[in-house]
């Protein structure tokens, strides 16, 4: 029986939520992180009846909002063994010369520095235990640049150097680092994107079966299961359909 402690960003929604439920059945001790702080006392109730979960609710920008989350929690959570960096999302999908600052601001400082930011706080522990376990969530657009993509597929470029130096830096304390990268996943991702453009949103997915969250999920519970001595350290996912970031086989 599972009994590590796993701190999930971006647990209210998408990829997140799913891997909550997805640890929850394997045992893990769940800390659940978002914004919407309804959405994580609902998702509380429901994964209490599988395992013991804390929630806590920061924006991963404000850093002195992160630090005093993370050290607010109480003892018995302190040890946390594994860290799902997934908060994340596109803001725009315009080309460089009339993308806007705000939505630029907003993925840099949520991709990048909130991912920075939440390991700042969690990593020490691990040191000094020798032990753990970081997932980052990439994405292909950090591994191929698509048209109009630009400032998201930079953080996630981002991502995927950080992933590989955190890896580096943190070989001598024997803790894992793994990079997740989903290709077209049907979420609130999209929605996000387009600014709660409903119709823009589900055409990213139409003519195709998207990866659900659930798929991804199940990826990150086989990279947590494997051997102590296994490192899983970079995973691209595409679903059937997807190709590169841009070609994608549509039946309509
Ligand atoms: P969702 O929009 O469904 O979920 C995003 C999550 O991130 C939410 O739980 C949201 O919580 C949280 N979040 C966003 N901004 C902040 C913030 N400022 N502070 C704290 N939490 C924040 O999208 P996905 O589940 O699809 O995305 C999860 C990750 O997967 C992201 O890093 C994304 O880039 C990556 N990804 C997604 C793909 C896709 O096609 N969907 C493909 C490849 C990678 P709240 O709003 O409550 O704060
Ligand atoms: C999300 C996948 O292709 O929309 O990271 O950028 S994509």
């Amino acid at each position: 029986m599972e009994n590590r402690i796993a701190l999930i960003t971006g647990a209210t929604s998408g990829i997140g939520r799913a891997t909550a439920h997805a640890l929850a059945k394997q045992g893990f001790k769940l800390i659940l992180c978002g914004r919407r702080e309804d959405r994580l006392i609902t998702e509380k109730a429901v994964l209490a009846k599988m395992t013991e979960v804390e929630i806590t609710a920061f924006d991963v920008r404000d850093q002195d909002a992160v630090k005093k989350a993370i050290h607010a929690l109480p003892e018995a959570w302190k040890k946390i063994d594994v860290l799902v960096n997934n908060a994340g999302n596109a803001h725009g999908l315009d080309p460089i010369q009339t993308g806007d600052v705000r939505d630029w601001d907003a993925m840099i400082d949520i991709n990048v520095k909130g991912l920075l930011y939440v390991t700042k706080e969690i990593v020490p522990g691990m040191i000094e235990r020798k032990s753990g376990h970081i997932i980052n969530l990439g994405s292909i657009a950090g591994k191929e640049v698509y048209p109009n993509g630009n400032v998201y597929c930079a953080s996630k470029f981002a991502v995927d150097a950080l992933t590989r130096g955190m890896r580096m830096d943190l070989n001598p304390y024997g803790i894992k680092v793994t990079s997740i990268n989903p290709g077209l996943v049907e979420t609130e991702f999209s929605l996000v994107r387009f600014k709660g453009d409903e119709e823009r949103a589900s055409a990213v997915y139409k003519g195709l079966d998207p990866l659900t969250g659930d798929d991804i999920a199940d990826v990150i519970v086989y990279v947590l299961t494997r051997p102590d001595h296994v490192v899983l350290a970079d995973i691209t996912v595409f679903p059937k359909a997807q190709g590169s970031s841009t070609l994608v086989n549509r039946t309509v």
